[in-house]
């Protein structure tokens, strides 16, 4: 072997290195996550949100954008683990008044907005009868 062709090979071999590096590095932080937003939008559709994790900041009002693209009712309530235990058991068919708690009839879109007060990890889940057991199940990070 030539010593230019050596160089081209030990050359070669270092940037297939580099490659791998880097392609572990990724594979251990995993792809870029988006950080705290202040409007997002979640769609429904086969009864399951997408996205089914989002990350908000607390202190600002957040506009979530719910879209049903199901022929069939939906319900978006949001809350910490006494909230949803409380609707999981309750009869309480219609959340008009809070922000917290929608109902999105079929193949329609609510607006809602919400100022988070503390940090912490909440669940979004439809209450219908069977959804939360078929998977309607978000959750969200609130952040400082
Ligand atoms: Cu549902």
């Amino acid at each position: 072997m030539s010593r230019n062709r050596a160089r081209l090979v030990l050359g070669a071999g270092l940037v297939a290195t580099g490659l791998v590096a880097v392609a572990a590095a990724v594979a251990v932080a995993g792809p870029p996550r988006p950080g705290p937003q202040t409007s997002i939008t979640i769609e429904i559709k086969y009864s399951h949100f997408n996205p089914s994790a989002i990350t908000v900041p607390m202190g600002v009002p957040v506009t979530i954008t719910l879209v049903n693209d199901d022929p069939i009712d939906h319900e978006w309530i949001i809350g910490d683990d006494a909230v949803q235990q409380k609707h999981r058991t309750g009869t309480e068919l219609l959340h008009p008044v809070r922000p917290t708690e929608q109902v999105i009839p079929a193949l329609s879109t609510r607006v809602t907005t919400i100022t988070f007060d503390q940090p912490a990890q909440w669940k979004y889940i439809c209450h219908l009868p069977g959804h939360e057991a078929y998977g309607m199940v978000g959750v969200a990070t609130i952040v400082r």
